[in-house]
Formats: C-alpha cells, sequence, structure tokens
C-alpha cells in the first residue's frame, strides 16, 4: 500500500509514514489494543493510577471500547509534581534511557522518562512529522530547537537522522552564526520557534542578506502560539513554507501533531496518543468538532504512560477527511490555553512562579503586572512591581538595588531577564475578581 502514497514531489513517503495512512476501522483496532496495554502497564506499576482507578471502582478488564476511556481517571500537571522526579514511573530506572524535564530552572519541574522503545516511537512521530511537511532523505535540517532537559532539540534531532536527513544541531540562540551557517551549509529547512525565526528573518535584513535567496524552502515551527499573520510573514520574507509543529513533554515531546502540505489543521499522531476535548469547566467530553481542552492518553509509552492528561490547550478536532490523504484526524492550531501559563522565548512560565521570586525580596508588594511585548522578533518581558511604602524612598541607589534584587530572584526562578519597572503603591489596579496579571501585546 505504500506505492499509493506519493508527496508532492513524487516521491514515496518514508515507510515509518504508513500509520497515517491505516484505513480508520484498523487504526482503531490498534488503538484500543493499545489502550488495554497501556490501562494495565499503568495500573500494575504506578501506585497512583492504581488508586485513581481503585477509587473510581475500574479494573484494566473493564476497559472493552474506546468509549470506556471516560471511565479512566483524568491526570493533571500537579499530579506530575506531587509525584516528583520518578513517581510515575512505569519502568525500572534500569530501562529508562533518558530523562527530559519542563523548563524553569528552579522550583520543581515535571520530569519525563523514556524507555529505548519510547526513543523509538518519538523518533517515528518526529519522521512522520518531517515527511508530513515535505522533506526527505538529503534535506538539510538547522535544528535551531534548544538541545538540552527541553525536549525540542532531541527530538527533531533523532527524527531527521532517521529521516536520512543531514542534521545541523546548532541549537537556539547566537543569530549571526544562525545566518552564517543558513548561507554557508546549503540549508534546506529550518526547525525552531516562529517567534525565534521572526528574529532571525529581522537580523538577516540588518546583515543585508537575503533569505529569500537561499535554497531554504520550509520551516518547522512549533513550541509556541502562532497565527495565520505570522505564517505569512514568514513564508513571504522568507520564501519558505511555514510549518505547524504541536507537542508536549509530558506526553513525548514535538511530533504529537503536524501540518502536512494543505497548512489547514495539525493531524495528530492518534496511533499514539488519543485525543479528547472536553469542556474545561465541566471536565465533560464534547463532541467532535467542539472547542476545548485537549486531553490526551498516551497509547504506547512505557516509562510514563499518561491516562487522559489534561494539556489545559484549547483546540477542536476536525471530523472531516483532509484531502492529503493522510486518515489520523486533525486538531485546529492551538490559540490559547485555559490555564495562565505564557511562553516567552520557549519558555513556559506561569505567573505564579514570577510571584513566588517577587515574594522572595525584601520591599516588594505581591501586586503586580506582566507585560510582554515583541522587538525585532525577539520577546521581552517587563515587570511591574509595587513597593512598600516605607521602601518607596526617593534615593535612586536603593531603588536600583531592589530592581536588580527582583531581576536576579526572576532570572533565577525562569531563567529569563525581565525589565523591573517600580512603581509606587497602589498604582497597580486591584481587581474584583481573579487578578489579570499578564498582558500580551505581542502581535501576530
Ligand atoms: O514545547 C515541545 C515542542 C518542541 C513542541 C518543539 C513543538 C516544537 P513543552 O515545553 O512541554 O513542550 O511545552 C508544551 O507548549 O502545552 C502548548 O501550550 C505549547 N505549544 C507547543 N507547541 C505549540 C504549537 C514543547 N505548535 C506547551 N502551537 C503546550 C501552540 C504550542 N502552542
Amino acid at each position: 500500500m505504500m506505492a499509493q502514497h506519493t508527496g508532492g514531489s513524487g516521491r514515496r513517503f518514508h515507510p515509518l509514514s504508513a500509520p497515517d495512512f491505516l484505513p480508520r476501522g484498523k487504526l482503531e483496532l490498534l488503538q484500543l489494543y493499545r489502550l488495554q496495554e497501556t490501562v494495565h502497564r499503568a495500573y500494575a506499576n504506578v501506585a497512583f493510577y492504581r488508586e485513581q482507578m481503585d477509587k473510581l471502582g475500574v479494573r484494566p478488564e473493564d476497559i472493552h471500547s474506546m468509549d470506556d476511556i471516560r471511565r479512566l481517571p483524568m491526570t493533571v500537571k500537579t499530579d506530575l509534581r506531587d509525584n516528583y522526579p520518578f513517581g510515575l514511573f512505569a519502568s525500572p530506572m534500569r530501562e529508562v534511557v533518558r530523562l527530559h524535564a519542563s523548563s524553569g530552572t528552579t522550583g520543581k519541574p515535571t520530569v519525563v522518562a523514556y524507555t529505548r522503545e519510547d526513543v523509538e516511537v518519538w523518533t517515528e512521530v518526529m519522521v512522520r512529522s518531517f515527511v508530513s511537511c515535505g522533506l526527505h532523505e538529503g534535506d538539510i535540517i538547522q535544528n535551531a530547537y534548544g538541545y538540552g532537559l527541553f525536549t525540542g532539540g532531541l527530538g527533531a534531532h533523532y527524527g531527521a537522522e532517521a529521516l536520512g536527513a543531514t542534521v545541523i544541531p546548532i541549537s537556539g540562540g547566537n543569530t549571526d552564526r544562525q545566518i552564517m551557517v543558513l548561507q554557508d551549509f546549503g540549508v534546506t529547512a529550518i526547525c525552531c520557534t516562529p517567534s525565534y525565526f521572526v528574529h532571525i528573518i529581522e537580523r538577516a535584513r540588518e546583515l543585508g542578506v537575503d533569505i529569500r535567496s537561499l535554497p531554504l524552502r520550509a520551516g518547522v515551527f512549533g513550541a509556541e502560539p502562532w497565527t495565520e499573520a505570522v505564517r505569512k510573514h514568514v513564508e513571504e520574507n522568507a520564501n519558505i513554507k511555514a510549518y505547524d509543529i504541536y507537542g508536549l513533554s509530558e506526553i513525548i515531546g514535538p511530533g504529537v501533531a503536524i501540518e502536512c502540505e494543505q497548512q489547514d489543521g495539525l493531524h495528530l499522531f492518534e496511533d499514539h496518543f488519543y485525543p479528547e476535548i472536553i469542556s474545561p469547566e465541566t471536565g465533560e467530553p464534547l463532541p467532535d468538532g467542539e472547542e476545548g481542552e485537549l486531553v490526551l492518553t498516551t497509547l504506547s509509552k512505557r516509562a510514563m504512560p499518561l491516562l487522559r492528561y489534561r494539556t489545559r490547550d484549547i483546540t477542536r478536532i476536525i471530523p472531516e477527511p483532509c484531502p492529503c490523504g493522510r486518515t489520523i484526524r486533525r486538531i485546529r492550531r492551538i490559540g490559547r490555553r485555559s490555564d495562565d501559563m505564557f511562553i516567552i522565548r520557549g519558555v513556559n512560565v506561569y505567573p505564579s512562579q514570577v510571584e513566588a521570586a517577587l515574594l522572595e525580596v525584601e520591599g516588594t508588594l505581591p501586586h503586580y503586572q506582566i507585560i510582554l511585548t515583541r522587538s525585532k522578533g525577539l520577546d521581552e518581558m517587563e515587570v511591574q512591581v509595587e513597593v512598600t511604602p516605607n521602601f518607596f524612598s526617593d534615593r535612586v541607589s536603593e531603588l536600583e538595588n531592589l530592581r536588580n534584587a527582583i531581576a536576579r530572584a526572576i532570572e533565577h526562578t525562569i531563567g529569563i531577564r525581565a525589565k523591573i519597572s517600580l512603581v509606587e503603591p497602589h498604582t497597580i489596579e486591584r481587581s474584583m475578581g481573579k487578578a489579570k496579571r499578564v498582558f500580551d501585546k505581542r502581535e501576530g
């Protein structure tokens, strides 16, 4: 059946892409088989899931159809933190070949684990992602996602190598060098966050480099929300096709869903990750096509299976088949979340982390606002903080010291240097209900 599926270029798809085109019936059987295995594995090996399932009176043997998934407990981010670091692992440590962790330099990160088989599945979904963007053996891929505990760098790296492409593991940052490599190494595709690529375009212009004239033809952009306006901007200014890739560390990393050549929704690798859409308020499942919070169940993860993980990402399932021929369903691009997390320069930040950092510094009040802006494609973060009345002196040096102490505390907690503005007591508007902390003025 593989021979029927050719890309726009007439090339045969990579053999690993076969599950993208399975007849629905076969796919659904595979999902059920894998769900049953996953539930058995979680129940047998993870005390947290055993307790949750016992509480709900459901046993692994009770899963007879995919609809029975609704009988299973949901998992939320704090469950990962509460079981820090290894409490949700279903494999003994000797089988765990890799750990990653969520961003944030102090505080408890969320830790995720992979067995050798998990790394193979991750590699497979990344190969399928690249194929979906029209990439193939012979492509030269500049991987500017961060390498390290963040899943972007290594996830894309393994996929690019297994595809048969040449991967340049440049990681993030050092924009001038990125541009030199883009020019000199014959790069045909780049992987990074969309905002970083906007910055690369700006900087190239300043340096007098015309990205439009380079062999670069595709960008695989994700790890943060972006819009059609940004797509148009980068496609026009770099003469490339820009594809949206979605993923999250808890589920595997990048490679949960990706656009195809239609660029109209992201195909979700349903044979490995089972999607549900729920109402973020009530937790009730919503029918296909309705917008709500994406909930994912891993179907093949061994080291850290997650049942009904609440991603907090808002989207909807597109039930209609895609003209590309893939049978795995699509989700709409993710534009917002149901919680207050924001993403700045690829780092996930909760306002509560900023608040915790502020409270460490004497002389501040827990009244603050976070203002996000974008300048030349680079995200900037300003924190406006109220100073206690007795501290609000006009001795400039003391205020300067306070500003530095706050900046250091925030950088220590989230790894990002923010601009700090000290304001007089009672200048930040008090809210009657839920305080609005974050003002996101980054357009696009
Ligand atoms: O950002 C994994 C990744 C790396 C995805 C590289 C794509 C490319 P986390 O750091 O755990 O993992 O952050 C996951 O980022 O829940 C979304 O809120 C957001 N996110 C990721 N991709 C997209 C996207 C990686 N394409 C969180 N559009 C997720 C919108 C995205 N939001």
